[in-house]
C-alpha cells in the first residue's frame, strides 16, 4: 500500500496567516495472485494425483479427475490460484506428500 501525501500550500510575502491543507490518498494495489500448477510424469498414479487434488484443493471427486486427466494428457494444468501465502503452502503440501510416497509428482506456481 502506498500513501500519497498531497501538500498544497500558501506561501505569500504579507504577515497574514497562511493554511495549509495536507489531503491524504490512499492508493490500494491488489496482491498479486499465483497459478499453482499441477505436471505430468510417467509414475504417479492416478488415483494419487485425484486424491491429492480432493485433499489439498477442496475439488470434488468428479472435477479432480478432469483436472488429473488434463495433466495427463497435456502435461500441465492451473489447478486453482491463490494469494502467495496460499499457493506455496499448496505446493509444498503436494510436494511433501509426494515425496512421502515416493511418487515423482512435481506441483509449482506461478505468478498470474
Ligand atoms: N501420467 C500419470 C500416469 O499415467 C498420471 C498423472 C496425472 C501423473 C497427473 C501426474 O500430475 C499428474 N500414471
Amino acid at each position: 500500500m502506498k500513501s500519497l501525501v498531497i501538500t498544497s500550500s500558501n506561501k505569500d510575502d504579507d504577515d497574514e496567516d497562511t493554511s495549509v491543507v495536507t489531503k491524504t490518498r490512499t492508493v490500494t494495489k491488489r496482491p498479486p495472485l499465483y497459478k499453482v500448477l499441477l505436471l505430468n510424469d510417467d509414475y504417479t498414479p492416478m488415483d494419487f494425483v485425484v486424491y491429492v487434488l480432493e485433499r489439498f484443493f477442496g475439488i470434488s471427486n468428479q472435477l479432480a479427475t478432469d483436472i488429473m486427466l488434463t495433466v495427463h494428457n497435456k502435461g500441465i494444468a492451473v489447478v486453482g490460484v491463490f494469494s502467495f501465502e496460499i499457493a506455496e503452502t499448496k505446493v509444498a503440501q503436494v510436494m511433501e506428500l509426494a515425496e512421502r510416497n515416493q511418487h515423482p509428482l512435481q506441483c509449482t506456481m506461478e505468478k498470474e
